[in-house]
C-alpha cells in the first residue's frame, strides 16, 4: 500500500513542502505540499529529482579508500582507525590540518550540530567553506551595522510594493538570503495590487522576464549605480528615517557628505545605467509606499561585495523601508538562531597571502589553493572535505587539482566520487536523503514568514549506512581517542534542536513541530529591530569606518581607465543545483546548458556563430566551450553557468558525464577578491574570447 509523506525539500533555501508517495522503499511521486505554510504547493523540477538521488546507482554506499590508484570498499571501523591514526600521526610531525566545508551542509541541521566536533578533534580554530565564495559580505555589514553576524533583513514581498532586486535571480535560484519559496506567485500578486518588480542584471534573466522593468549593469559596477540612487535620495530631500530614528547612532550623519562628492554622470558612465533611471528608482523606493533593495550574488561576489551590501541596507533606511512592514524586517523564526549562537566575528588572520579579513572563524577561500601549495611547515597537508566540491565551485579549479594531489591525507565526506573527492584517500558516503530527517535551521531566520517545519526520516537507513552526523561525530571521537584527547558525549542532534526550539521566544517543542507535517505559522515578519540589534548600544551603527573607506577607494577607482575586454558572469539554472545534481537523467535532459552566451555584435566582431566553438582565456586558463548567440547578455558581457566540468579523469558521476561540460572556475581567479570581506569574486572576470582553434582549422 502507498504512503503519502510530508516532507521539506532540502535542496535549496526555499524549502518547500513536498509530498513523497512511496510503497515500501520505491518513490511513486514527489509533488509539491499544496498546504505547506511557506511554500503553498509550489516545487521546482529538483525537488522532483530527490528521487534520482534516493536511487542514484552511482551513489556510494560503504567508506571506500584509494588503494593504487583504485577504490576499494572498507568497514566504517577500519576507515575512522586508518584515518584517525595517520592524522594524528601528521600532526605529530607538526603538518597543518584543514576543513572545507561545502553548501549541502548548511542544509543539514544534524550535520552541523557535528562540525564544531570535528574541529575540535582536528584542533582548528577557522575553517574554510563555500561562504566565502558566496555571502561572506552580508555577514560582515550584519555585524557591523546590526551587532550580529546573522541579523539579516529580507524583503517582505507579500506587502511589498516596489521590490528592486540587483544581482539575484530568484526564478533559478528560488531566493538566497531570502526564503522565499513560490516566488514567481508572490510576484504576480504583488503586481495584481499594483506593485512592481525591477531587475538590475546584466543579462535578461528568468527573473528579469517577469519583472515591469529590467536595467543592464556592466558587471562589477553596482557600487556605483548604488551609490546614485542613494545620493538621488538626499539630493532630492526624500530622506525618511522616521521609523527608525531612535536606533541610528550618530554616524548616521556621515553619509550623506560621503556620496556627496560623486558626480551622478560619471557615476552613470561608469556603471551603464542613466542618472534618470537612478532618480526614478529613488524616487520609487522613497515614495509613500513599502518597497525594498535585495543584492545577492551579483553584487555580493564581487571586489566591491562588502560596500555594496551596506549600500543596499543604507538605502533601505534613507528610504524608510527597514524594519517596515512591506519593507525589509528581520525574521523572528520559531528557531531563533539570533539568540541561541554569539554574535560572531570580525578578525584579521595570516595567510599565504599576508593579512586577510576572518569572519565567523571562516578562511578566505581564495587563499587555499596557495596554502596547500605553499612549501614552508604552514603548509596544509591533511584535508577534510565535507559536502563541498571546490575543485568546480571555487577559483581556479586546475590550480586546486593540482594542489590536493600535494596533500598527505585528504578526506571527502560525500557520496560521490567528483571533480574534488577523486583526489581524496578516503571517501565517507552518507546515506540516502530521504532516510535523514530535516530542519531548516539556517533558513527560518531568512523566511519570509515566521514558521517551523520538521520532517523526519521517510526510509529506515539501510544496514551499515549512517548520516554524515554520525559519520563526523565517530570520526572525531576515533580521532579524539587515538590523540589522547577527553572524548566528549555526543548529543543527539534532535535533541539538540528540540532544546533550541524550547528555548526561543516562541517555546516550541519539537513533538509539536511534528505534529504539524504542512509546518506552523507564525505569522508574517513583523517590525522588530529595535529588539533584534545586538550592538553594544543597541543601535544600528550606521557608518563604519571601514565602509567609508571602502567608499573612498571605489571613487578612485572611477578614474581608472577600464580595458577593453570581455566580462565573464555566471548563470544558474532551475533544473541544476550548484555543482551537484547533474546526474539526475530528468534533470539533465534538454539541450547542453553548459554554453557561452554571447550578444550577437560580440559574436560577430570574432567571427563566433550559434552553436560553434569558442575558446575562453583569462588570466589563468582557458576553456573551449558551445557558444549560444543570445542577445539576452548585454553587449561587452559573456556567461558561462558554473558547476559543470564533469568530464574531469575518475569523476563517477555516469550521468553527468554524458554533457560534462567546462567549468567557469578554471578561469576565475583567486587573485581577485573583497578586500573587506576576504570574499571571491567570481563575476566580472575579464575574458578573451575567439573561435576555437579546431573548428578554424577544419574548414
Ligand atoms: N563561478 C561561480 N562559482 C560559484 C558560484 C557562482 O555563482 N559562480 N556559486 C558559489 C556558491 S553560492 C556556492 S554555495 C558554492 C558551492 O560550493 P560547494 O559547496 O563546494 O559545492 P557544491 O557544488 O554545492 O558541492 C556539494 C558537494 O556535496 C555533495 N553532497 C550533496 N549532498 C550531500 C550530503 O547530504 N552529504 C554529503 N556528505 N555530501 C553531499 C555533492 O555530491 C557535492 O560533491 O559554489 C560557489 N561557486
Ligand atoms: N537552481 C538553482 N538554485 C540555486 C542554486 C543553483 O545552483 N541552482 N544555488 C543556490 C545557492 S548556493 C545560492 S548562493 C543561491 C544564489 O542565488 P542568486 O544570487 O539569486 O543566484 P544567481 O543566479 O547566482 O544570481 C546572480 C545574478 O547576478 C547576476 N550578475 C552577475 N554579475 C552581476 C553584476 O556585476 N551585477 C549585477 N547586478 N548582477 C550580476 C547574474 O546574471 C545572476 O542573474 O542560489 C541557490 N539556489
Ligand atoms: S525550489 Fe528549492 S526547495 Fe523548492 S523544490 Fe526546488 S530545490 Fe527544493
Ligand atoms: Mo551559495
Amino acid at each position: 500500500m502507498s504512503m503519502i509523506h510530508a516532507r521539506t525539500c532540502h535542496i535549496c533555501e526555499a524549502n518547500c513542502g513536498l509530498l513523497v508517495e512511496v510503497e515500501g522503499r520505491e518513490i511513486l511521486s514527489i509533488r509539491g505540499n499544496p498546504d505547506h505554510v511557506l511554500s503553498r504547493g509550489h516545487i521546482c523540477p529538483k525537488g522532483t529529482a530527490i528521487a534520482d538521488l534516493q536511487d542514484d546507482p552511482d551513489r556510494l554506499h560503504k567508506p571506500v579508500k584509494k588503494v593504487d590508484g583504485q577504490w576499494q570498499e572498507i568497514g566504517w571501523e577500519q576507515a575512522y582507525t586508518e584515518i584517525a591514526a595517520k592524522l594524528v600521526a601528521l600532526k605529530g610531525q607538526g603538518a597543518k590540518p584543514a576543513i572545507y566545508a561545502g553548501n549541502p551542509g548548511a542544509h543539514d541541521y544534524a550535520l552541523s550540530t557535528q562540525v564544531g566536533q570535528l574541529r575540535r578533534a582536528i584542533g582548528l580554530k577557522n575553517i574554510y567553506s563555500a561562504s566565502t565564495l558566496d555571502q561572506i559580505p552580508h555577514h560582515v555589514v550584519q555585524y557591523h551595522m546590526y551587532g550580529h553576524v546573522s541579523l539579516a533583513a529580507v524583503p517582505d514581498i507579500d506587502r511589498c510594493q516596489y521590490l528592486v532586486i540587483i544581482g539575484g535571480n530568484p526564478m533559478a535560484s528560488n531566493g538566497s538570503i531570502w526564503t522565499v519559496p513560490d516566488f514567481r506567485k508572490r510576484v504576480k500578486e504583488m503586481q495584481a495590487r499594483d506593485g512592481r518588480l525591477v531587475v538590475v542584471d546584466p543579462r535578461r534573466t528568468e527573473t528579469a522576464r517577469i519583472a515591469d522593468a529590467h536595467h543592464f549593469v556592466k558587471p562589477g559596477t553596482d557600487t556605483a549605480l548604488l551609490i546614485g540612487i542613494l545620493k538621488s535620495i538626499f539630493d532630492s530631500g526624500l530622506v525618511d528615517t522616521s521609523r527608525v530614528d531612535a536606533l541610528l547612532d550618530d554616524s548616521w550623519s556621515a553619509i550623506e557628505p560621503a556620496v556627496a562628492g560623486f558626480d551622478m554622470d560619471q557615476l552613470a558612465a561608469h556603471c551603464g545605467i542613466s542618472a534618470a533611471t537612478m532618480q526614478e528608482m529613488a524616487t520609487q523606493l522613497a515614495a509613500d509606499q513599502p518597497a525594498a533593495l535585495y543584492g545577492r550574488m551579483g553584487v555580493s561576489v564581487c571586489e566591491f561585495g562588502t560596500l555594496n551590501q551596506w549600500l543596499i541596507q543604507i538605502i533601505n533606511i534613507a528610504s524608510g523601508n527597514l524594519d517596515r512592514v512591506g519593507g525589509t524586517m528581520v525574521p523572528q523564526p520559531a528557531l531563533d538562531t539570533i539568540n541561541l549562537v554569539g554574535r560572531g566575528s570580525v578578525r584579521t588572520v595570516d595567510t599565504v597571502r599576508g593579512p586577510m579579513p576572518s569572519i565567523m572563524g571562516e578562511l578566505p577561500t581564495i587563499t587555499f589553493a596557495d596554502e596547500m601549495l605553499r612549501d614552508d611547515e604552514q603548509r596544509i597537508r591533511s584535508l577534510f572535505v565535507l559536502t563541498g566540491n571546490p575543485v568546480l565551485s571555487a577559483p581556479d579549479g586546475a590550480k586546486l587539482d593540482r594542489a590536493l594531489e600535494r596533500l598527505d591525507l585528504m578526506v571527502s565526506f560525500d557520496m560521490y566520487v567528483t571533480a574534488t573527492s577523486r583526489h581524496a584517500d578516503y571517501i565517507l558516503p552518507p546515506c540516502g536523503p530521504l532516510e535523514k530527517d530535516h530542519y531548516p535551521f539556517f533558513f527560518g531566520p531568512l523566511a519570509i514568514r515566521n514558521y517551523a517545519s520538521y520532517s523526519p526520516a521517510i526510509f529506515d537507513m539501510p544496514d551499515g549506512e549512517k548520516a554524515d552526523w554520525e559519520i563526523v561525530a565517530e570520526l572525531s571521537l576515533a580521532i579524539m581517542a587515538q590523540d589522547g584527547q577527553d572524548l566528549p558525549n555526543i548529543r543527539v542532534p534532535r535533541d539538540v534542536l528540540d532544546n533550541m526550539l524550547q528555548s526561543s521566544p516562541a517555546g516550541l517543542t519539537l513533538a509539536e513541530v511534528e505534529a504539524a507535517p504542512n509546518g506552523i505559522d507564525l505569522g508574517p515578519l513583523q517590525p522588530c529591530m529595535a529588539e533584534r540589534l545586538r550592538t553594544e548600544n543597541g543601535k544600528i551603527h550606521c557608518a563604519h569606518p571601514d565602509f567609508l573607506a571602502e567608499l573612498q577607494r571605489f571613487a578612485a577607482s572611477l578614474d581608472d581607465e577600464q580595458p577593453d575586454v570581455l566580462r565573464l558572469i555566471g548563470r544558474r539554472h532551475v533544473r541544476q543545483n550548484n555543482s551537484w545534481l547533474h546526474n539526475s537523467k530528468r534533470l539533465l535532459k534538454g539541450p547542453d546548458r553548459c554554453t557561452l552566451m554571447i550578444h550577437p555584435d560580440d559574436a560577430m566582431a570574432r567571427g563566433l556563430t550559434d552553436g560553434g566553438m569558442a575558446t575562453v582565456t583569462s588570466r589563468v586558463n582557458s576553456v573551449d566551450i558551445p557558444v549560444e548567440v543570445s542577445d539576452d547578455v548585454m553587449p561587452g558581457v559573456v556567461s558561462i553557468p558554473h558547476g559543470f566540468g564533469h568530464g574531469r579523469k575518475g569523476v563517477g558521476l555516469s550521468v553527468a558525464r554524458e554533457k560534462p561540460g567546462v567549468s567557469i572556475n578554471d578561469l576565475t581567479d583567486t587573485e581577485r577578491f573583497d578586500p573587506l570581506s576576504g570574499n571571491a569574486v567570481l563575476n566580472a572576470v575579464a575574458v578573451t574570447v575567439a573561435r576555437a582553434e579546431e573548428l578554424v582549422a577544419a574548414e
